[in-house]
């Protein structure tokens, strides 16, 4: 692509100018005023026009003739930019439209103004108001066109994307989203959108953020039925914040939003210092605490605890000998006498490739829920919808800090998506 330039009084004769020159095809990247009226000097337009090049050199040089060139005489200004060629949208309709539009607001200076003898004073003031709304329309759409002009040019290579779009589009692509979820995603949606919601990106935006908060199953907190118990087991990499994590649970279950008996096992004896951790949490919020190392202690563990309505497991983060710890967790769960809620705890801050590493290495454990922790830490939010997206986990909580127990929330499809769109709410702290 090759941008052109061309000024005029008149955006219609900018417009007509560039027409001119480079033909019915050209692409309108922007128009904007370059020079108020003054009482010597007519106002200045300019209309930058991209236009589309067949030029592959010699070979097919006829071809290039039956485009007609713009002269030197025509264009201001010939920027040489070249454009992929996979970003280009046709335009030309939304120019003739504005071409239209101005000329209608500035009859005095278009080309119909002998037909039309209407004056400013003379519209309708409902016309006016329509024709404010539709050049509103058009410059958002114009916008848009330019940032995907500007700033993307390698996008969306296979999808043809109308311009409203592309605002959410890079909003998506950079939360880290996963660009096949972004594909599936857009075209479900442009498949169902009613057309009258394309009308701007911010109604894009809107509908958009709905559909991905549609998209992501939560299971909500309950409260445990008399005489029942939940026993629940936190698991994944080391240091994603598991120990702690359970320790705001704990606090969460025990004291601040239920008074219920809560106990805590932990089978992380492998680390030096991971047990002192958990049971100085435990000690502080006065509450039984077991550290097992087999099996067997394990389901003893258990029952030393069955009168306990929430039981809390914490478990070692497999590293390097991963194989052999996650058999060992494998194992625990089968000789437990009762169900286990499993629930992979993740941090939000790694990448959606090595996310779905961890979840397909633990998987094996049957995953009921996903806690998303460290969402303090990062700025996208697309690794963590598309993580739920592809496994279809519900998530259960959220980790907002280090703050034991206050930075932890329940898990709210609305919150993350909201974080996708506008980054984490550093000041607001966690409910
Ligand atoms: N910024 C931040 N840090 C966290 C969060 N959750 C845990 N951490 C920190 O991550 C580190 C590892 O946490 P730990 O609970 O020991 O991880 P574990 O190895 O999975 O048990 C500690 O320094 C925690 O304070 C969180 O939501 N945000
Ligand atoms: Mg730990």
């Amino acid at each position: 692509m090759k941008l052109y330039t061309f000024t005029a009084p008149t955006p219609a004769e900018a417009l007509k100018k560039a027409q001119k020159a480079c033909g019915e095809e050209a692409l309108v990247v922007s128009t904007k005023q370059i020079r108020k009226k003054t009482l010597t000097q007519d106002p200045l337009y300019e209309v930058v026009v991209a236009v589309k090049e067949h030029a592959a050199p010699a070979a097919s040089a006829p071809a290039q003739t039956q485009r007609a060139q713009p002269s030197k005489s025509d264009t201001d200004r010939a920027k040489p930019v070249d454009f992929d060629e996979e970003i280009l949208l046709n335009i030309s309709k939304t120019a003739e439209e504005l071409s239209r539009l101005q000329s209608d607001l500035n009859p005095q200076n278009s080309a119909a103004t002998s037909e039309n003898t209407k004056t400013h004073d003379e519209i309708d003031p409902e016309d006016f108001k329509l024709l404010k709304r539709d050049i509103a329309t058009l410059t958002d759409k114009i916008r848009l066109l330019q940032t995907m002009l500007w700033e993307e040019k390698k996008w969306a290579k296979d999808i043809d994307i109308p311009p409203e779009f592309a605002e959410i589009y890079k909003i998506a692509k950079e939360s880290g989203m996963d660009e096949a979820h972004i594909k599936a995603i857009l075209e479900e949606t442009l498949n169902h959108m009613p057309i009258h919601m394309r009308e701007n990106s911010l109604t894009v935006k809107r509908y958009f953020q709905v559909l991905l908060k549609k998209l992501i199953p939560v299971r909500i907190e309950k409260e445990i039925p008399k005489g029942e118990r939940r026993v629940m087991m936190l698991v994944g990499p080391t240091g994603v914040g598991k120990t702690t994590t359970l320790a705001k649970l704990a606090a969460r279950y025990a004291l601040l939003k239920y008074r219920y008996k809560v106990g805590i096992i932990t089978l992380d004896t492998y680390r030096i210092g991971a047990v002192e951790q958990l049971f100085q949490y435990a000690q502080m919020m006065k509450l039984p605490f077991e550290d097992v190392i087999d099996t067997e202690d394990f389901r003893k563990a258990l029952e030393n605890l069955s009168y306990c309505d929430v039981v809390l497991i914490d478990t070692v983060g497999s590293s390097q000998h991963d194989q052999e710890k996650l058999k060992k967790i494998a194992a625990f769960l089968q000789h437990a006498h009762v169900p286990i809620d499993v629930n992979l705890v993740l941090s939000a801050s790694a990448k959606y490739q090595d996310l779905k590493e961890a979840y397909e290495k633990f998987s094996f454990l049957n995953i009921d829920t996903l806690m998303i922790t460290k969402f303090d830490e990062t700025s996208g939010f697309g690794n963590i919808f598309s993580l739920i997206y592809e496994t279809r986990k519900p998530v259960s909580y959220f980790s907002t800090g280090q703050e034991v127990p206050d930075d932890i929330r329940e898990a709210d499809a609305g919150f993350l998506i909201e974080c996708l769109f506008e980054g984490f709410p550093h000041k607001v702290n966690a409910s």
